[in-house]
């Protein structure tokens, strides 16, 4: 890999040229939401995006850096707020940074049967995963929430021990209209 450098949309925060572009419809992520009968019906009325991805290469290689920026939509699945599939990374000696650029929402970092950290995040807001956590966006707000994450190469994404067991915390609106953290175990 050479040195390079690429713009960046400052309005929309969307790098330009991605060489990959990933979309997440909400039936890309069926069972993920407490409220089933809704995630389903919001399907079938539509199957909104959820969020998307836009990656300027594809980097796995150690000692190199992958980043990315995700743009989340605003919606919610019954009162769920609309959010991120969620992983860990499959080398768990890996951590990541996030740099909220637009919106409001909230960062859920789970170490795996130790401890759960829920943040509220705003534009501006950067955040650190530390090693071995697993971690979820979620969009609190009206608007869209983007952000820019930088990882190591080799991470690689686990989603198969979140689909089996989950986090231990839900991000829902409270009948106050105001997110709230909602505890699932
Ligand atoms: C961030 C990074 C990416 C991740 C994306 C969406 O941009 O953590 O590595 O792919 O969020 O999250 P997920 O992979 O959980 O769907
Ligand atoms: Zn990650």
């Amino acid at each position: 890999m050479k040195p390079y450098s690429i713009p960046v949309d400052l309005t929309t925060w969307m790098l330009k040229e991605p060489k990959r572009r990933v979309v997440r419809r909400l039936s890309d992520m069926k069972g993920y939401y407490k409220d089933g009968r809704a995630e389903e019906a919001a399907i079938q009325a539509g199957d909104p995006v959820v969020y998307e991805m836009y990656e300027p290469e594809i980097v796995e290689r150690e000692g190199d850096l992958a980043y990315c920026t995700t743009t989340m939509y605003p919606g919610k699945v019954g009162d769920e707020y609309f959010m991120t599939k969620g992983h860990v990374h499959q080398v768990r000696e890996t951590a990541e940074v996030y740099f909220f650029l637009k919106g409001e929402g909230a960062l859920i970092c789970e170490l795996p049967d130790e401890d759960v950290d829920v943040r509220f995040v705003k534009a501006g807001d950067v955040c650190y995963v530390p090693a071995g956590w697993a971690h979820r966006t979620v969009n609190t707000g009206e608007e869209e929430l983007v952000f820019f994450a930088v990882y190591p190469g080799h991470a690689g994404h686990d989603y198969a021990f979140i689909e089996a067991r989950g986090f231990s915390v839900r991000v829902t609106q409270a009948p106050n209209g105001e997110p709230q953290v909602v505890r699932e175990r």
